[in-house]
């Protein structure tokens, strides 16, 4: 797992995440990028046949003119405070998008700070939660790029992922 600060649509990997709505209806952030940068009639086109998207879930498509193969859109929470299941459906997020990219045979992934823009989940809960899933999930996926917009997001990684691994069994 790796941290990295930029154009998420820039990246040669097989997937990239979309931090999406659940209408997968395309917007702004880094979902109006990747249309832009996808080709919006065909990928527009590719997301109306997928009928939706619920908040935790993740659907893919093809990455059209982008340099990734496949887009996995994923719709995160909206923040509404932390006690409305935030957490839960953001974990979902990350879980499900690895899931969907591993099936299609995916075996590197990047992800944005989904739901840290326009729906405004505080940037460093989110990263803890980006970071502890990956860390915590088997999936054989074996490259993770946690893709920072800004400086403060690309710190917070750095500062996770350089902190030590719990020992499993050891003390929380
Ligand atoms: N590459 C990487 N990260 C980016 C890029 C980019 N090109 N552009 C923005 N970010 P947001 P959300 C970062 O608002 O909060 C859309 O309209 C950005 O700095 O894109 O999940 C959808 O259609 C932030 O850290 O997504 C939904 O309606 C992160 O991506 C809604 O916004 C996520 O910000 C989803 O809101």
């Amino acid at each position: 797992m790796s941290a990295w600060q930029g154009d998420i649509t820039r990246l040669d990997v097989d997937a990239i995440v979309n931090a999406a709505n659940s209408a997968l209806a395309g917007g702004g952030g880094v979902d109006g990028a990747i249309h832009a940068a996808a080709g919006r009639q065909e990928l527009s086109a590719a997301c109306a046949n997928l009928g939706g998207c619920e908040p935790g879930d993740a659907k893919a498509t093809p990455g059209f003119a982008l340099p990734a193969t496949w887009i996995i859109h994923t719709v995160g929470p909206v923040w509404r405070g932390g006690a409305h299941g935030e957490e839960r459906v953001l974990a979902s997020c990350y879980r499900r998008s690895l899931e969907v990219a591993d099936r299609l045979g995916a075996r590197s992934i990047a992800f944005p700070a989904i739901s840290t823009g326009v729906y405004g989940y505080p940037r460093r809960l989110a990263a803890e939660i980006a970071v502890s899933v990956l860390r915590e999930t088997d999936s054989p996926i074996g490259r993770a790029v946690l893709v920072a917009f800004d400086r403060e997001t690309t710190e917070l990684y750095e500062q996770l992922l350089s902190a030590p691994r719990p020992a499993p069994g050891g003390p929380a």
